[in-house]
């Protein structure tokens, strides 16, 4: 017991070091970017599972600037300056689009701050790559859909992204990580990491394991359509979970989707999955208690019309008829790379706790299950 008390001190000592550690390399990075003031503040933030985010705050006179410093996970994106480039070109093409239609820039698209170099990227002598966007004030990030009014906003928001993206040159985007929805290869490398079974957790994970066995050959039917040219390639965002829309605070519609560190050429269907798979989801993504998992109806209903409303107009009938298997798609794939992640000893997603993942990926199948029973009121001609 009192051995198990000092690990757990040493634990937590050394968790408060390097944590002391990573704020000191965000203040040094801060130093090197264009912005007003002085040093004020930094503070770790939001919950993403990827990127290490710091609410930064500089102070001019009395006024209090805001700024959000990015570590980008470069062991995730392997070419950070290529990812840049693409969020330099889809910015600055929204930026264009969002004036025209008379929003406001700074608002309803992210703006990059230069660095001192002039360059939107600053690597610092660790070889950790930074970038640094306005903090956009007075919004709300969302973790569960409160209310139907509010997933309806956040399918507005990612139906509108496509659409305001349809004329995008999309052979200018480079691929930031390479198969990143390729079901098929995802499961191709469940099944590696299963025989390779590093840590010995494959035990723990023999009913997920059979569960999505069970459902392999569902894995390639959008990539089969894709191939035959049935569903056409888009510029997508890819990564549509709630927490990736800012809302205004004060009127609560959506305002801005943030985190584009995953556009790339990709499916409509698979930015509809994403989002119902996260935001349709009764339960949070990591919940212990499985009877809380369930897709509701209404919060799926509420997301098509909102995601409709703005991107109807440019799907086709192939993609109409194929959201709901984007959304079944999208589910089994995190579960697989959860699982993935699980066996391979937690080196991809961050963790919180042992078996973090393992929940993770329990909480998908639980979903994908209901999913099935659900199957009938999912067809978009019957919302
Ligand atoms: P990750 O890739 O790790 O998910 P995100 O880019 O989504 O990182 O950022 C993490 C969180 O930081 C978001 O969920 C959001 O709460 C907040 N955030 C990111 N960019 C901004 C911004 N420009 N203004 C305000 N909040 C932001
Ligand atoms: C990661 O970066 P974040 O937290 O928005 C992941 C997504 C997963 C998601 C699961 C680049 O998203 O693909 O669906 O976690 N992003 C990347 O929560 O792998
Ligand atoms: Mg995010």
């Amino acid at each position: 017991m009192e051995q198990d008390m000092k690990k757990k001190d040493i634990k937590d000592k050394n968790a408060a070091k390097k944590s002391s550690e990573k704020i000191s390399a965000a203040m040094e990075a801060a130093r090197r970017f264009q912005v007003r003031g002085s040093f004020y503040s930094m503070t770790p933030y939001g919950n993403g599972h990827i990127n290490d985010t710091y609410l930064f705050q500089t102070k001019e006179n009395e006024k209090i600037h805001s700024y959000i410093l990015q570590r980008i996970n470069h062991h995730v994106f392997k070419d950070p300056e290529g990812l840049m480039e693409n969020i330099r070109l889809v910015t600055a093409f929204l930026r264009r689009k969002i004036r025209e239609n008379g929003g406001d820039p700074e608002r309803e698209t992210l703006t990059l701050i230069p660095a001192d170099s002039g360059r939107i990227l600053y690597q610092d002598p660790g070889d950790s790559f930074w970038r640094c966007y306005l903090f956009i004030e007075n919004t709300l990030c969302l973790e569960q859909a409160n209310s139907p009014e509010d997933f309806r906003e956040s399918g507005r928001a990612f139906g509108a992204f496509q659409q305001m993206l349809n004329d995008f040159p999309a052979s200018t985007l480079s691929q930031s990580i390479p198969d990143f929805h390729n079901t098929p290869l995802r499961y191709q490398r469940l099944l590696d990491a299963v025989k390779k079974d590093p840590l010995h957790r494959v035990r723990k994970a023999e009913p997920e394991l059979a569960f999505l066995e069970a459902r392999a050959r569902q894995l390639d039917s959008a990539a089969r359509l894709s191939a035959d040219g049935r569903l056409p390639l888009r510029v997508t965002h890819n990564d549509t979970k709630l927490n990736n829309v800012l809302f205004d605070a004060a009127s609560r519609k959506s305002l801005c989707v943030i985190d584009l560190d995953t556009i790339m050429p990709g499916l409509s269907i698979y930015d509809f999955g994403d989002a119902i798979r996260f935001g349709a989801n009764t339960a949070l993504e990591d919940e212990t208690d499985l009877s809380k998992a369930s897709l509701s109806l209404p919060l799926y209903r509420a997301f098509s019309q909102g995601f409709l409303e703005k991107a109807g107009t440019i799907l086709t009938d192939e993609e109409l008829y194929m959201l709901p298997m984007g959304a079944k798609l999208m589910t089994l794939e995190c579960g697989i790379r959860f699982l993935t992640d699980y066996l391979e000893g937690d080196v991809y997603f961050k963790i919180q706790r042992p078996d973090h993942n393992l929940d993770r990926t329990r909480v998908q199948l639980a979903l994908i299950k209901d999913m099935e029973e659900k199957w009938d009121a999912m067809t978009i001609r019957s919302l």
